[in-house]
This record gives structure tokens, sequence and C-alpha cells, in this order.
């Protein structure tokens, strides 16, 4: 049986590697958001992909939780000395990931053949897959205007009161060949939502054209992994974000949140007083521990939700 695992960045990224090791790569297709794109110095941008990628290449700095390890940061010090924007840090290496990304593109190469090229170079055998191949960009709601989520969260360190997300773009930007692929897939056996955020890593996903509709008209188990760890966000400013727009961060928020979609979660041992009101609304829950600091952790992980 296949499955289809969907991931946002860091926490998801963790899982999507726990999965990958212990799939083959003709059971698993990770479909990554790309909300969190953008354009900067010329270049495309693909944090969460990175993150994917860099996690099941074993190449991610798990101190920093993005980019990559053992990195240095030369280019940056020169880009900062000719006066060029500083606020996103692009190490070296990781620099090298943009300019093949980028430089491929601009030769007509869409974001999935460039994807599956460059996770290939690397030696991952599993299929890594943007959701889409047309920008489909998160944005911020602020009192200065719609702001990409880099600026907010990097640039701006979530500063601005935020009144609203939008997802710009999302008309028009239908999955891409491989999430299609997978989404209709005969024998598709489990799709597994990665603990990333649902307002910023998920939905963006689910907001691709047709997303939501296939997924609800499957009769596949859709196993969630919460993000939250004794009842706030493992990582992240974000909870700022979310008490700004008046949405509860709970698990029970989650479960309503994904609503019809969501068959199983699974919680963290820290919050298992919520089991019970979550089985009340016919939710079937598992309780065990969420948080991911080795291959071992996220393998346990991994092999729970396939379980579930
Ligand atoms: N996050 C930061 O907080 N500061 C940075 O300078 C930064 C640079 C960066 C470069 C490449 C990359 O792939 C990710 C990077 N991130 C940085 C992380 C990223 O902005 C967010 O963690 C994700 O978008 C959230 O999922
Ligand atoms: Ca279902």
């Amino acid at each position: 049986k296949h499955v289809l695992a969907l991931s946002g960045g860091v926490g998801g990224a963790k899982l999507a590697a726990g999965l990958a090791a212990v799939l083959p790569p003709e059971d698993l297709t990770i479909v990554v958001n790309t909300g969190d794109d953008f354009e900067h110095l010329g270049l495309t941008i693909c944090p969460d992909i990175d993150s994917v990628t860099y996690a099941l290449a074993g190449l991610n700095d798990t101190q920093r939780g993005w980019g990559v390890k053992d990195e240095t940061w030369q280019a940056m010090a020169m880009l900062k000395a000719l006066g060029e924007a500083d606020w996103f840090n692009l190490g070296d290496r990781d620099m090298g990931m943009h300019i093949a990304r980028s430089w491929r593109m601009r030769e007509g190469e869409s974001l999935s053949a460039v994807t599956a090229r460059l996770t290939r170079e690397l030696g991952i055998a599993h299929a890594i897959v943007p959701m889409s191949d047309a920008p489909l960009r998160t944005q911020v709601g602020t009192a200065e205007g719609w702001l990409d989520f880099q600026r907010y969260f990097v640039a701006e360190q979530c500063r601005p009161v935020a009144t609203g997300i939008r997802f710009a773009g999302k008309a028009g930007a239908k999955p891409s060949a491989e999430f299609a692929r997978a989404l209709a897939r005969d024998d598709l056996g489990a799709i597994v939502v990665c603990p990333s955020n649902p307002y910023l890593s998920v939905d963006p996903i689910l907001a691709v054209e047709g997303v939501r509709a296939a997924l609800e008209a499957r009769k596949v188990p859709l196993i969630a992994v919460s993000p939250l760890v004794g009842g706030t966000a493992l990582k992240g400013p974000l909870a700022k974000l979310l008490g700004e727009l008046g949405q509860p961060v709970s698990n029970r928020a989650i479960a309503d949140h994904y609503g019809d979609l969501l068959d199983h979660l699974i919680i963290d041992e820290a919050d298992a007083a919520d089991a019970g009101d979550l089985r009340g609304t016919g939710l079937s829950v598992t309780v065990t521990g969420t948080v991911m600091c080795d291959a071992g952790d996220r393998e346990r992980l991994a092999r729970v939700a396939l379980s579930a």
C-alpha cells in the first residue's frame, strides 16, 4: 500500500525522514508546502522543500532547525559588504542549492522536475514533490498591508499585528503531476499529515485546486500528528500570530480545523488529558511521545503513524 505524506518544514521534515526510513521509495510520496517560497536576490528559495530534502539527505542542521549542517557564511558576508539585503541568511552550501534550482528553473525546468533531479543527486531515493508548480504564496495581513511569509516571519520577526492569512495565487494553482498521481492511486493506503502548523504549513497544501475535495473523496484513513506538545507549539513565535487571528491553540482546535478530513489524531503524551474530549467527537486518538530528537524517535513515530 502507498502512503501519501503532507509536510511543512522543520517538524514535518523530521517525520517525513522517519517515514522514508521505514518505507521503501515506491511506497511513499512526500508532498511539501511551497507557500513559504519566495524570490530573494534573484534566487527561488523553497524553505520547506529544502528542510525535507536536507533531513532525508542527513544534511540538515538540527541546532538551527533550518539550512545545512557545517555551514559557512562567506557569500552572505560579501553580500552584506556589497550593501545587499542581509535579513535572510543564506549559508554557502544552502546557496549552492538555491543557485542550482534557480538557474534550472530559468532554463525552463518546473519546480517538480528540478526538485526530483536535485534530490536524486543528493542520493535521496524517495519522492519529494512540491504541492504545486504554480506559485501559491502564504501572506500575512498587517497594518502595512500583506507581507510575504518570510518577510513577516524573518525580516519583521512576527512583530506586526496579524489581521489575516491568505494564499496569493491559489486560483489556478493545480496540484503538481506527482501529487495528483498520488491522490488518485488505486493502492493508496493512508494519508499522513506531518506535525506541521495546520494554518501555515498544511492549509496551503489543502488550498491547492481540488486537493481538499480529492482527500475527502478518498476512503483511506487520514492520520495527523499534532504539532503541539504540552498544549503549545513546539517551535516558533507562531502562537502570537494565531492568537491575533483568534485561532485557539489546542488539539481540539486542530481536530476541528481538519474536520471531516481527519480520521486519526496522534497527540503527545504531555497532552494525554486531551484524548477523552477528542474521542468524544468520534475521532480515534493515539497518545505517544511526538518529540523527535534523533533517528530512533523519527522512525518510532513513523511506525506509530503507519500502524494507526
Ligand atoms: N529562518 C530564520 O528565522 N532566519 C533566517 O535567516 C532563515 C534563513 C533561511 C534560509 C533558507 C531556508 O531554507 C530557511 C531559512 N529560514 C530562516 C527558515 C524558514 O524561514 C522558516 O523556518 C520556514 O519557512 C518555516 O517553515
Ligand atoms: Ca477520510
